[in-house]
């Protein structure tokens, strides 16, 4: 096998790990690590480790450890650039010198302005053999994340659609109407456990009375943090979102318009409040929300609906990755559409997104747009 061969193919081992722990690491990326040794039989992995919930200890580290002395003249395959900085533990870049590895192949440079190169500059400083930008693009998507939170100071956002043939995305009356199918439902509860918050809209909170958590068998605990879009804080004390307070937090985005006893009383059950600015229009400034949940260190946010929050996030150009399921019905009379005033077609018209990947999952048949800035 051809050494670049060879990369691609460890990198793609490390960038799997790396994505085990994607939504448990806020505020930090979700980094695979993967040490390999050149044996008489071929190259052998010798230790492996991904970033730890809460995110720390880094991934590498825990690579290094499983592979003790063999990490002595290994390679080591890293998603992200190793760190450099001194945060609680010493940087991985160090770590990396101390444990004698001969090679560093990382797949980007980290963004965060305390390491930005100077973690690739120490390992080639101390004599290893450094490639970087191995499988590139799809670590710049796994670390959207962390990228997008550092360098425009929000969260990246995706956001997931399910529409019927005819554009709807419910009907009027009927609460928690599922259009897709059982299994697009397993895929959503995933993408749930793989975001660190997830947002809804009032008005979808209102009309569905969902609960946001994730179900998947022995998943329950990756369940993300829960935000409501709730400016006038009209949540109800009795919805399925705060009688589940325990089970993962709840956030409310409230603003001027939110009365002080209704604060108190969804604070006293257990919400965090999170204050914002109205906008032009007089509804909670999303940019304003946006910012300041990045700086609660939420870097994954999932948006679920409903329609008028899924259009002004999309006219504010905050949607970075749509996922757009359709269901093989039709709702006709009573449907609501899918944005408010357009169908998921505004997400190809805007000219903003390429087609990831499509395809069917059960029933239903999915489109999976990224903003072309991750190309
Ligand atoms: C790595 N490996 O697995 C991760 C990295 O607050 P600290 O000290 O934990 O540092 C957080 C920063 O470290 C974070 O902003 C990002 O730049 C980097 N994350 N780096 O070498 C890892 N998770
Ligand atoms: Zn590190």
């Amino acid at each position: 096998m051809v050494d670049a061969d060879r990369d691609r193919r460890f990198m793609g081992a490390a960038l799997a790990i790396g994505r085990r722990n994607l939504g448990q690491t806020w505020p930090n990326p979700a980094v695979g690590a993967v040490i390999v040794r050149d044996t008489p039989s071929g190259p052998l992995v010798v230790g492996r480790g991904w970033t730890a919930e809460g995110g720390r200890p880094h991934g590498e580290p825990l690579a290094l450890a499983e592979a003790g002395e063999l990490a002595r003249g290994a390679t080591c395959y890293v998603t992200l650039e190793p760190c450099s900085h001194h945060g609680r533990t010493r940087p991985c870049a160090d770590a990396l010198v101390a444990a004698g590895v001969a090679r560093v192949v990382s797949a980007v440079e980290d963004p965060d302005p305390r390491v930005s190169g100077n973690g690739h500059a120490r390992l080639a400083a101390a004599g290893i053999a450094v490639t970087t930008g191995v499988c590139a693009k799809a670590a710049r998507r796994d670390h959207a994340g962390h990228f997008t939170r550092v360098l425009k100071g929000r969260p990246h956002v995706q956001l997931k659609l399910a529409t019927s043939a005819d554009g709807m995305i419910g009907r009027a009356g009927a609460p928690g109407f599922a259009i897709t199918g059982e299994t697009v439902r397993g895929r959503v509860h995933l993408m749930r456990a793989e975001a660190d918050a997830i947002m809804i809209g009032i008005g979808t909170a209102l009309a569905d009375d969902p609960m946001l958590t994730c179900r998947l068998a022995g998943l329950e605990r990756r369940s993300p943090i829960r935000v409501v879009v709730d400016g006038a804080a009209r949540l109800p004390l009795d919805s399925a979102l705060v009688e589940s307070i325990g089970e993962a937090p709840l956030w409310l985005v409230v603003d001027a318009r939110a009365p002080a006893d209704r604060r108190a009383a969804l604070e006293e059950a257990g919400a965090t409040l999170v204050e914002v600015p109205r906008d032009a229009t007089g509804r909670s400034d999303l940019v304003a929300a946006l910012r300041a949940i990045a700086g609660e260190g939420i870097t994954r946010l999932m948006v679920e609906g409903g329609a008028t929050l899924a259009r002004a996030l999309l006219d504010g150009g905050l949607v970075d990755e749509a996922m757009v399921f359709s269901a093989p019905v039709t709702i006709g009379a009573g449907g609501l559409p899918a944005f408010a005033t357009a169908g998921p077609e505004a997400i190809e018209a805007s000219g903003r997104y390429v087609l990831a990947a499509a395809g069917r999952i059960g029933t239903d048949e999915y489109r999976h747009w990224w903003v072309k800035d991750w190309e």
